[in-house]
């Protein structure tokens, strides 16, 4: 095995020990995060850790501490697997042996930890299992037979090397010199190695993650709020008309998140800084001690086309924005509230829209249950009549007091415009678009949304006759859209039908045609059906 040179045998123990430690929290995802041996020993050191050292970590390393920590720990374990490798290089049972006692340090962490079951091993030993049987194939895959030397030995027994360690006939033993050192197959196996450690880890994390915070979610106990029955009136229920509540599971949804980011409410904050006078930091315990407002708000998408489906209603249950901001003392000359997710997103909302006295939430509630966390549990924002990508910020946790001309938004260098009011808009819902319907008595339906200026009227025509006033269904403010209804006589043939609706400002919406970017679609919305 000397033929095996120092560093690689270093990479091969490094890699092995990744291997370890990737499959392990892999399956700490599966099981309970915190029995990945990482996060035991990491807690370990930091309750075996002397106060003045901590202090001195925290001091040094601020909110980083953590990070800190488990860097010099992620360290450490790199050099002692590495040397691992390079034991390996005597004999393979040497750093067999050395992981070993490195999955017992991981094992007693793990037992130790407050709570601990015996069950909780698992991981970790699942994981050095692995870690031992990955640096054996590597370091077999690091030596070959050399050519011509095949004759003396037998090219089977030579990739095994456990048994040529210790039962290598004598003639063989007279030198490493029969053997080479393949370096191209122990870089490949290497990658693999790489390959197996890194998606166990990310995998493992993502569950881990998902679980933790399905747990808190599932725990949380909402504040009660003033119950406020639904309107009367708000919805025709007709079939195939859109609700006037948008079901949680069907409301549509829209964000730059690859995974859907997992916020601990536990860990969650929000920072108000910039141009305030007190900077505030709240957590998810002061937020529900706050007066809560409850209110019926329509999220509408810029992506929205004429007639598309971005958009739902919901009853969202939360803290006014206005309220926290009046605490934090906005500054004059501040016009833009810049708020960031915690996947990065970021959107600027129009102060005086949030100010003037709408229901602009913090919301942590979305029709009665906790914030779905593809909606942005624990905390989103929510601002009656703007678009989602300037406003609705999910999993929202910093708010930066700002200026226009001062700050950008995630969308805005992307070819989007800065403001995003809702532009007002009708869609038939009935009949379906290209669908047939029977001859006789008939029903056109359908939603229109101006959000905080409210609907006035809705209008139909059928194959470009007169407009005809639809029915409206009663809604509890400006904030929602509001579903309308118009009987039809349909005459057998092929019929065009149009929609337009006028906001309560008395603006009817546009004929012009335009295309969602960069400020919103506009335009009639037309369909076709055949009646028979
Ligand atoms: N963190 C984050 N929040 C976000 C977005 C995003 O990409 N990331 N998209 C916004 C956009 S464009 C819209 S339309 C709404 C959609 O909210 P929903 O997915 O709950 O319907 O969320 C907004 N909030
Ligand atoms: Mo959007």
């Amino acid at each position: 095995m000397k033929v095996v040179p120092v560093w690689a045998g270093a990479l091969a123990g490094l890699v092995s020990g990744a291997v370890a430690l990737g499959v392990a929290q892999l399956v700490a995802g599966f099981i309970k995060p915190e029995t990945s041996p990482v996060i035991a020993v990491g807690d370990s050191a930091i309750d075996l850790t002397p106060a003045p050292v901590k202090e001195f970590a925290i001091n040094t390393f601020g909110a980083y501490d953590k990070t800190a920590l488990l860097g010099g720990m992620l360290l450490v374990i790199a050099l002692i697997a590495a040397g691992i490798g390079v034991l390996a290089r005597q004999r393979v049972l040497y750093g067999q042996l050395g992981l070993a006692a490195f999955g017992v340090v991981g094992v007693v962490a793990v037992l130790t930890r407050p709570g601990a079951a015996l069950v909780d091993v698992v991981p970790t030993v699942v994981g050095v299992a692995v870690g031992i049987w990955a640096l054996g194939w590597l370091m077999k895959r690091a030596v070959a037979l050399r050519p011509g030397a095949a004759v003396a030995s037998g090219a089977e027994d030579v990739h095994d090397q456990q048994t040529l360690e210790v039962e290598r006939p004598a003639v063989m033993r007279a030198g490493d010199d029969l053997y080479a050192f393949d370096r191209r197959r122990l870089l490949t196996g290497v990658a693999t190695g790489i390959v197996v450690a890194g998606a166990g880890t990310v995998v493992g994390h993502v569950l881990g993650g998902r679980k933790a915070v399905d747990l808190a979610r599932g725990s949380l106990a909402l504040p009660r709020s003033t119950p406020r029955p639904l309107a009367a009136g708000t919805d025709f229920h007709i079939n195939g008309l859109s609700s006037f509540i948008t079901k949680n599971r069907d409301f549509y949804r829209v964000d730059t998140a690859l995974i859907v980011p997992q916020v601990n409410p536990k860990a969650w904050k929000l920072r108000i800084h910039g141009m305030v006078d007190r900077p505030i930091e709240l957590t998810f315990d002061d937020l529900l001690k706050r007066p809560l407002t409850e209110a019926d708000v329509t999220l509408t998408c810029v992506s929205n086309e004429v007639g598309g489906q971005y958009a739902g209603n919901a009853r969202w249950l939360g803290v006014r924005m206005a309220d926290v901001l009046r605490e934090a003392g906005l500054q004059s000359g501040a016009d833009m509230l810049l708020s960031t997710s915690d996947d990065g997103f970021t959107a600027g909302t129009p102060v005086d829209v949030v100010m003037d006295g709408r229901d602009a939430l913090f919301a942590f509630s979305m029709n009665g249950e906790v914030l779905p966390t593809e909606h942005g549990f624990p905390v989103r924002q929510v601002v009656p009549g703007l678009y989602g990508y300037v406003s609705a910020t999910k999993w929202v946790v910093d708010i930066k007091v700002t200026r226009f001309d001062k700050d950008q938004a995630y969308w805005t260098p992307r070819g989007w415009s800065a403001k995003g009011p809702i532009k007002t808009e009708s869609r038939i819902d009935v009949p379906a678009s290209g669908g047939s319907v029977k001859a006789g008595r008939a029903v056109i339906a359908g939603v229109a949304w101006a959000q905080h200026t409210g609907i006035a009227a809705v209008e139909v025509r059928v194959d470009r006759g007169p407009w005809q006033q639809a029915r409206l269904a009663q809604v509890p403010g400006p904030d929602t859209w509001r579903q309308w209804m118009l009987d039809w006589d349909a005459t057998p043939g092929q019929h065009t039908i149009q929609v337009r609706a006028t906001d309560a400002a008395g603006r009817t919406q546009t004929e012009q045609e335009a295309p969602p970017a960069p400020d919103g679609a506009t335009g009639w919305h037309t369909i076709t059906v055949n009646v028979a």
